[in-house]
């Protein structure tokens, strides 16, 4: 019998990004029984079989074909710089890597950091953001708790991920300087064969139906006859909204999927225009 070819993926074994992972999986249809005590595990109902890293190892795994895909987020890839392909933007482990120095302290751009001692976990990333700006800076590379480096006199400025910047704040230090906008990639290995391209792309399918869910809602709103037109012109919607007669003679029921972004203020233009009882509701997949 021919063994199925199946598709092997690495993701965070605990941390930050296991439990999003976990569920763009699940949103995906795609079961796995709990198994992450284990390195490994399999889906029951997709061709995927997952293996539970330490995210930093994640891109060479992939590089190395021991995965052929991997979740990880981009501050990794880009420190990493591993041959390896990103497929697709995830939308979640939201970040920035951002350089940020003691409160107070007047910084008025990266030619305030020359001939300073900069603490940080991504030296490939600094060095980089350093050459662009044309500012030599000593990098001091630590493993972890960064943020503690200026107040123990060890660095005078320090380069890390920051999400609601509590960090920084509890510890007198203040971000200055963004280097990179980061969020959760799905990356993939660069000679995957036929077939298993072939998988990845039914898996990306899937990813891409459930990202553009979460960037929709579902919206259905009475909407006077007489300021129809008026109305439907203010929605986007996949091709054109429904409009469906309703009970009360001279009102109709439209339906139609607004955009995340523009959700709000399409609202109150269709308020404006008459239209009532307005209901949003969340869509679970999305195929255009
Ligand atoms: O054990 P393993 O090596 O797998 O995990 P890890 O400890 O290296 O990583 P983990 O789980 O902390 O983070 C995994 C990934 O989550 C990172 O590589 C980022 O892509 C993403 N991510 C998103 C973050 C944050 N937000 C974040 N805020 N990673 C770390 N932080 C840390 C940051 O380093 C700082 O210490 O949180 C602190 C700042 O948070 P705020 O909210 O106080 O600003
Ligand atoms: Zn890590």
């Amino acid at each position: 019998m021919k063994q199925e070819i199946k598709l092997r993926i690495g993701i965070q074994k605990s941390g930050r990004l296991h439990e999003d992972s976990m569920k763009l999986l699940k949103e995906c249809g795609i079961e796995v029984s709990n198994g992450v005590n284990k390195l490994k595990t399999e889906a029951s109902n997709f061709p995927l079989e997952l293996f539970f890293f330490r995210d930093d190892d994640i891109p060479q795994y992939v590089e190395d074909s021991v995965a052929d895909l991997g979740i990880v987020g981009e501050n990794v890839v880009y420190e990493k710089n591993k041959k390896i392909t990103v497929v697709e933007k995830l939308g979640f482990g939201k970040c920035r890597l951002s350089i940020a120095v003691p409160k107070g302290e007047n910084y008025e751009g990266p030619a305030y950091l020359s001939g300073k001692r900069i603490a940080t976990t991504y030296p490939v990333l600094v060095d980089r953001f350093l050459k662009e700006q044309g500012v030599e800076a000593e990098i001091h590379e630590i493993s972890g708790s960064v943020e503690i480096a200026p107040g123990i006199g060890l660095a005078s400025a320090i380069c890390d991920l920051v999400s609601s910047g509590s960090t920084l704040f509890m510890n007198g230090l203040q971000e200055v300087q963004p280097i990179l906008q980061s969020q959760a990639v799905l990356i993939r290995n660069n000679a995957l064969d036929p077939e298993r391209m072939a998988i990845l792309s039914k898996l990306l399918f899937r990813i891409q139906a459930v990202k553009k869910a979460k960037n929709n809602k579902y919206i259905l709103l009475n909407a006077p006859n007489d300021r129809l037109q008026e109305i439907i012109g203010l929605l986007p919607g996949m091709k054109s909204p429904t409009v469906l007669p309703l009970a009360e003679a001279g009102w109709s029921s439209v339906h139609s999927v607004l955009n995340e972004n523009e959700f709000w203020e399409i609202i109150e233009k269709l308020k404006d225009a008459g239209a009532q009882g307005i209901l949003v509701v969340p869509i679970e997949k999305m195929i255009v």
